[in-house]
């Protein structure tokens, strides 16, 4: 990897979803004051980087990943002002800021767009894709035709996802030129990175029938990011269709496209053929052996890998992987120390810190994410209501995205009366409370991460899985010539381990001394090896 990539493996990356971080003027929507308000806070859990969804101008169909204007903050956010102070704060304490860049498509609220449907020969109009009939059978991701009908000029236009998101057509000279633009503009603010949001999908392959990974993927990527302007920055791209070959193209150091991508072969585990509404049977070892396959791939080929397991689209990691009632500190510990110790650059996302559990409700009014809203819809009457709701309840975005819970107080100490409900369970699941429990979770976060960033073996240090045949378990090593650490992280239930190592407990999450003996449910240690 180019030494830049090295270094960034030292990051530790904090996800926000604006929306429902923190209202600093009580009109119920979360905003800029908001997040530079908790920086000290953010900082605390041992973040040096902060991923903000986007915060954009946008008219919120799909939360602000529709975008009207790529250069401004929306109103409900606050202002440029107030993004320019929340910036220098965030820079002062060392914090790098990851801004969202949703170059797939627009809002179709965008000038773009709104000039674009006027008529044929407007100068606009190839900024997207436009046909007398679908071309293809594409689907929307959010449901129905990728192809929309548009009346003013009797044709189609391409929507990957929602109606009011339509695509940008890469293949027109221009709108590259526009997006580089507004990567420009953003680090010329003093923006240090981006996270780009299904980026795979910026060229389509028509011939193959495929909406992504087209033949110009590169040389657009290439474009963006390899530019001597803008080396410095770090980006992250949304690749869901990004394959070993792929990846090696995307992010290896003599390539100049991105310093990382998202891979998300273990967060689709325990869905079936439907999605992600669809639950299926699930054990963790399946999520191991995904994760292995990824650190040896990636250490092979010497490229930094991503570490999560949760972000704004994803039910909350210790509701899908863990057990959130009676062993929800064990398990979201447990499931941090699989995932964050091992070799790449750790996110989290916010309220994961302190074991958000997902929520719960089988009333629509409930429910704001376009997903859930369309699926209902699509369903509403072929299913009773009982199982659509447990559905919708296992996979919606929403789970995510109900207002951080601050404290037991009014609102979860959020702000105002909240855009969407807070989260069932805040009496018992909040910053406040969490941080003074015996078992808080985000102190065992707070402890990982400095274990991470005092200890070399963690960062550019080699990974070995070591498991072996063994079941319901994870072993892996991290070392250096001058240390090495052994991390053994347990699933589901009790198992004895029997290892003659020479070595001591740095970090547990049951307060266990020796590596050999009994594991209870969700145990999990880090030992230190004597040399
Ligand atoms: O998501 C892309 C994506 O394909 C999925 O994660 C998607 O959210 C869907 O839920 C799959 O079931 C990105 C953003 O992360 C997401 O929030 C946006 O809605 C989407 O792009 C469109 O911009
Ligand atoms: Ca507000």
């Amino acid at each position: 990897m180019t030494d830049r990539q090295n270094e960034f493996q030292k990051m530790v990356v904090y996800q926000i979803y604006p929306r429902s971080f923190k209202d600093s003027n009580s009109d119920g929507i979360g905003d800029i004051n908001g997040i530079t308000e908790k920086l000290d806070y953010i900082k605390s859990l041992g973040a040096n980087a902060i991923w903000l969804s986007p915060c954009y101008k946008s008219p919120n169909e799909d939360n602000g990943y529709d975008i009207s204007d790529y250069r401004d903050i929306m109103d409900e956010f606050g202002t440029l002002d107030d993004w320019k102070r929340m910036t220098a704060e965030m820079h002062k304490r060392g914090m790098k800021l990851i801004m969202d860049l949703v170059a797939n498509h627009t809002s179709s609220e965008h000038k773009w767009f709104k000039e674009a449907r006027k008529s044929k020969d407007n100068p606009y109009r190839d900024y997207y894709y436009w046909a007398d009939e679908p071309l293809n059978d594409w689907q929307a991701c959010f449901g129905g035709s990728a192809w929309q009908y548009d009346e003013a000029t009797n044709q189609y236009y391409l929507h990957s996802y929602a109606v009011g998101q339509p695509d940008l057509n890469w293949e027109n000279p221009k709108v590259r030129q526009e997006m580089i633009d507004v990567v420009d503009y953003w680090v010329k603010l003093g923006v240090d990175g981006f996270r780009c949001d299904v980026l795979d999908q910026i060229s389509k392959d028509f011939v193959n029938n495929k909406n992504g990974n087209g033949p110009r993927l590169h040389e657009y990527i290439k474009m963006l990011f390899g530019r001597e302007e803008v080396s410095h920055i770090f980006t992250v791209g949304e690749c869901w269709g990004a394959g070993e070959d792929n990846i090696k193209q995307l992010i290896g150091a003599d390539r100049k496209e991105l310093s990382t991508v998202f891979q998300f072969d273990h967060i689709v585990l325990g869905r079936g053929d439907g999605g992600r509404f669809d639950p299926a049977p699930f054990v963790l070892d399946e999520m191991r052996d995904k994760l292995v396959k990824w650190q040896l791939f990636m250490q092979k080929n010497d490229l930094p890998a991503t570490l999560f397991l949760e972000n704004h689209d994803q039910p909350r990691c210790v509701s899908r992987f863990g057990n959130d009632a009676e062993k929800r500190y064990e398990s979201a510990t447990m499931l941090a120390t699989m995932v964050y110790l091992q070799k790449g650059i750790p996110f989290i996302y916010q309220g994961q810190e302190i074991g958000t559990a997902n929520p719960y409700s089988e009333n629509i009014e409930d429910y704001d994410d376009i997903e859930t809203v369309n699926f209902y819809k699509r369903n509403k009457g072929k299913l009773t209501d009982k199982e659509l709701f447990a559905k919708m309840n296992f996979g919606t975005r929403d789970a995510a995205r109900r207002p951080m819970s601050w404290d037991e107080s009014e609102n979860s100490g959020f702000g105002g009366k909240p855009w969407l409900p807070i989260y069932n369970r805040y009496k018992e699941i909040n910053v406040k409370a969490d941080m003074t429990s015996e078992k808080s979770v985000f102190r065992y976060y707070q402890q990982l991460f400095r274990l991470r960033s005092e200890n070399e073996a963690f960062i550019s240090g080699a990974y070995d899985n070591v498991t072996g045949n063994r079941k319901g378990i994870y072993i892996y090593k991290r070392y250096t010539n001058d240390e090495r650490f052994i991390i053994v992280c347990n699933f589901e239930n009790s198992n004895e381990l029997k290892l003659d190592i020479d070595c001591e407990a740095v970090l547990t999450n049951c307060g266990r001394k020796t590596i050999s003996g009994m594991y209870e449910p969700y145990e999990c240690a880090v030992f230190r090896v004597n040399r």
